[in-house]
């Protein structure tokens, strides 16, 4: 088996017992919502402390050199090439709501690059899965598929995934990026997970996405599931996706969609 393969297996395993272990616990109430993050609509459930120590758990009992960057537990360092950067409930307000779209995802780097990135959403029953140069693919009760970004669609006729940040100043100036976009495409969808927003536009479902404010744990697996499916993932004028920004669409839209948001500075506060 090739270290890429045995990376696969493992996140793949760890995010299916993951999943079904945090669909097990709802509804999630009262004290365990234990507190808020950076504003009152920035939620951690002791759901998501659970899960991500079992991802770091059973990555330590299989792989105790790597090193693992998770949301709520920070960063550990390791001896080995492989880090994992872990996001162990993505969409966590819709796992509160007990609305479909939140995944467990978890995406391992090989000297600093990720080369394998899985995106488990329970609810929905759908594993999406990439390994670099190997493609994406999405499993779920029909079987296994390859996953293919749409390609050429025109602006007028893309349907634009986003996403909005918890404090209120950045979401006052995300709603004004909004305003400049809405009336350009054919719709927008909020669906409340990057990841999840990542893995539809790999499926062909929507035809572009941005956001600002994403953390790397949000983006590293959906962003290979992304590339894998044939799209295109970057940042604001040639930059790399990250926190300031990240625009994900197929080829013949991506460019499109960037000079349409550019100019509504859609980095700022
Ligand atoms: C979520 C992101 C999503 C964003 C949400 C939230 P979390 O991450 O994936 O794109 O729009 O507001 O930040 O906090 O649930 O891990």
């Amino acid at each position: 088996m090739s270290l890429h393969e045995e990376l696969l297996e493992l996140a793949l395993e760890i995010a299916g017992e993951t999943g079904r272990m945090l669909v097990g616990k709802r509804p999630v109430e009262g004290p365990a919502v234990v507190q808020t993050k950076s504003s009152p609509t920035d939620v951690v459930t002791q759901m998501d402390r659970a899960a991500e120590q079992l991802i770091v758990e059973r990555i330590r009992a299989a792989r105790p050199a790597d090193a693992i960057l998770g949301e709520e537990s920070g960063a550990s360092a390791g001896g080995s090439a492989v880090r994992w950067v872990v996001d162990p409930i993505d969409g966590t307000v819709n796992y509160l709501y007990d609305l479909p779209d939140w995944s467990v995802s978890i995406a391992a780097e090989i000297d600093g690059r990720t080369a394998v990135g899985v995106v488990e959403v329970p609810r929905r029953g759908e594993t999406y899965l990439a390994v670099r140069g190997g493609g994406a693919r999405l499993r779920d009760a029909a079987g296994e598929r390859p996953l293919r970004c749409t390609a050429d669609v025109p602006l007028n006729r893309a349907l634009v995934a986003t996403g909005f940040g918890y404090e209120s100043r950045r979401r006052a100036h995300q709603a004004r990026v909004l305003t400049g976009v809405l009336p350009h495409v054919r719709d927008i969808r909020r669906g409340g997970a990057c990841s999840v927003d990542l893995c539809t536009l790999a499926a062909g479902r929507v035809d572009g996405y941005y956001e600002r404010g994403v953390q790397l744990w949000d983006i590293a697996a959906g962003t290979l599931i992304v590339e894998e499916a044939g799209g295109r993932v970057g940042g604001l004028h040639g930059a790399a996706p990250g926190p300031e920004f990240v625009l994900a669409a197929g080829p013949g839209t991506f460019e499109a969609l960037h000079d349409l948001l550019a100019p509504l500075d859609p980095a700022r506060d």
